[in-house]
């Protein structure tokens, strides 16, 4: 019922499907309230000093922003004495980050990319959070180890855009729906539910700065885009490339299109650019359950078996025809 809160959907759903634990749903308010926090510090920019560098390095090798640095924070201290979790990971952090002992400890592992598409963050272009909800295996440390599941294995996944208006998006396995901030109030309000992905598209988001290192299929599959109607796909295809994943996505999942960061030869050590566990993972379940399909080339995403906590992959998601088009590609 599109125009009620998040609160009342998630009790909606607890009520309906009993698909949500109480604990669940309480998880989800919390990383909602946290990306509230995040949305307004990111709604400053330069008025609040939170653009550019912060000196540091992440566990990537890459600088961190420092709104990199605060959007993690608010999320780990938002998180840690709720007791509905056993620990936490971020992309932004080496290791897992266990509850302090002060505080009690719950089933779930929550994973984020608390600020993706950082690159876009001086330049006042849309950046967003990426979250991902496991559960802790029965008798297991909350280790790395723990957090080491399929995709397929998630309960929940999520993200925000902060854009012109802030956008959470979210699944729990029963269809995707996306929920607009309302500033005045300050609650979520959902806006589109039960979203579909058209499974046709002429629309495609790839980084074309990039396609000299790109493998033969992703090669052959732009080309034949890029000729459009003079070529075999006999259809003329528009490019877009915001250059942060999650107003990518976003705009896959309101108009469809297909989104391509696929393994290219630029650096042969890594298997691609994005992280399974914080971004690949999490949007491939949302695409899914909005009715689009999530590959890595070779194989579904949601199938992985993750084998270290930062650990990159291929990705190439959205509309369901154009991504088995390219899966079939790769043989
Ligand atoms: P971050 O999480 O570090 O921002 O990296 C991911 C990302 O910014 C994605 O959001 C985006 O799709 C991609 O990298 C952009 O890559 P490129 O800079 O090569 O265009």
């Amino acid at each position: 019922m599109r125009g009620i809160s998040l609160s009342r959907f998630l009790i909606d759903q607890q009520w309906q499907s009993e698909a949500i634990p109480s604990d669940l749903r309480l998880l989800i308010e919390v990383v909602a309230r946290a990306i509230k926090a995040i949305s307004i510090n990111v709604g400053k920019g330069a008025l609040a000093g939170v653009l550019g560098e912060a000196g540091t390095g992440n566990v990537q090798g890459e600088a961190q922003k420092k709104l990199d640095v605060i959007a993690n924070e608010i999320l780990l201290e938002a998180n840690e004495w709720g007791g509905h979790l056993a620990a936490m990971a971020s992309e932004e952090m080496e290791g897992p980050h266990s509850i302090p002992h002060r505080y009690p400890k719950g089933e779930y592992l929550l994973l984020f990319d608390p600020l993706d598409g950082s690159s876009n963050i001086d330049v006042n272009v849309s950046v967003g959070t990426i979250f991902s909800v496991l559960r802790c295996p029965e008798g297991c440390p909350a280790d790395e180890k723990a957090f080491l599941q399929k995709g397929s294995s998630q309960v929940c996944a999520g993200f925000a855009v902060f854009g012109p208006s802030t956008v959470l998006v979210l699944t729990l396995g029963q269809g995707v729906h996306a929920f607009t901030l309302d500033r005045e109030v300050g609650s979520f309000v959902l806006t589109q539910e039960r979203i579909r992905i058209p499974e046709e598209t002429r629309e495609f988001a790839i980084n074309m700065s990039n396609q000299r290192f790109w493998e033969p299929p992703v090669r052959r599959y732009v080309e034949e885009l890029l000729a459009g109607k003079t070529g075999p796909r006999g259809k003329d295809f528009n490019m877009r490339w915001v250059g942060s994943m999650v107003a990518d996505v976003f705009r896959i999942l309101t108009r469809g299109g297909i989104f391509l960061y696929p393994r290219d030869t630029k650096d042969p050590g890594k298997p691609g650019r994005l992280r399974l566990m914080y971004e690949a993972n999490p949007m491939a379940f949302i695409i899914e359950q909005a009715g689009g399909a999530a590959t890595t080339g070779t194989g579904r995403i949601l199938d992985v078996a993750p084998t270290e906590l930062h650990q990159r992959v291929p990705v190439i998601l959205g509309s369901r025809k154009e991504v088995q088009l390219v899966s079939g590609y790769h043989g």
